[in-house]
């Protein structure tokens, strides 16, 4: 039995969209980040965040690592290839995309969407945005002439880094000098099953 406890409203949309991608059959229970420190959620997630993964009695949480299991147990083949060296640049890009590029995209998001407009600093984003054009270089030079980030064929990898910078159109981040990061990221978010998870609760 495989679960998933987070809305897709929150970093569990990753989550189910790897679920979705690899055709898992799970049940949701759309937990909203406001209920996250409940008694239940605590007793599976010391921290109090959502996503968790129960998959027959194995307990996951951080988004990545749920993902980096999913892919591993039932995507072989598809998202989780064979070799080794494959399996460095999926672990490389995930921690990439948490360290280098999540944090800066967080403060933008608070600081032009979530907090409330007097606890908005537009300095705050805008140093969030400079910060954010090292990494975003970096990886417009890794796709230079390749579809996706390890080659020819999705992995993991590009959803793990796609799915965290999902937030930037709806923030409006302006992506035109980096046209292969733009190119890469409508086509990975223009996926089948990351538009389904738009559509859940
Ligand atoms: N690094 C964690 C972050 C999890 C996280 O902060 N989740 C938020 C929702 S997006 C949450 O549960 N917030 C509720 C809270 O912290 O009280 C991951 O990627 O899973």
């Amino acid at each position: 039995m495989t679960k998933l406890y987070g809305s897709s409203l929150s970093r569990s949309a990753r989550s189910l969209w790897a679920l979705e991608e690899l055709g898992v059959k799970y049940e949701h229970l759309p937990i909203a980040p406001s209920e996250a420190r409940s008694p239940e959620n605590l007793k599976r997630n010391p921290n109090g965040h959502v996503p968790v993964l129960e998959d027959d009695g194995v307990v996951v949480w951080e988004s990545m690592a749920i993902n980096l299991y999913l892919a591993e147990k039932y995507g072989k083949n598809s998202i989780w290839p064979s070799e080794l060296a494959a399996h460095a640049g999926i672990y490389m890009w995930s921690f990439w995309a948490m360290s280098e590029v999540e944090p800066h995209l967080l403060t933008i998001l608070h600081h032009r969407i979530m907090n409330p407009p007097e606890q908005r600093d537009e300095k705050a984003a805008q140093a969030a945005v400079e910060a954010l054009k090292a990494p975003l270089n970096a990886l417009e030079v890794s796709l230079k002439g390749k579809e996706y980030l390890l080659g020819k064929n999705f992995t993991i990898a590009d959803l793990n880094v796609a799915a965290v910078m999902s937030w930037a159109p709806m923030m409006r981040l302006d992506l035109s000098s980096t046209p292969n990061v733009q190119a890469w990221l409508q086509k990975c978010l223009g996926r089948e099953a990351n538009k389904k998870v738009r559509g859940l609760k």
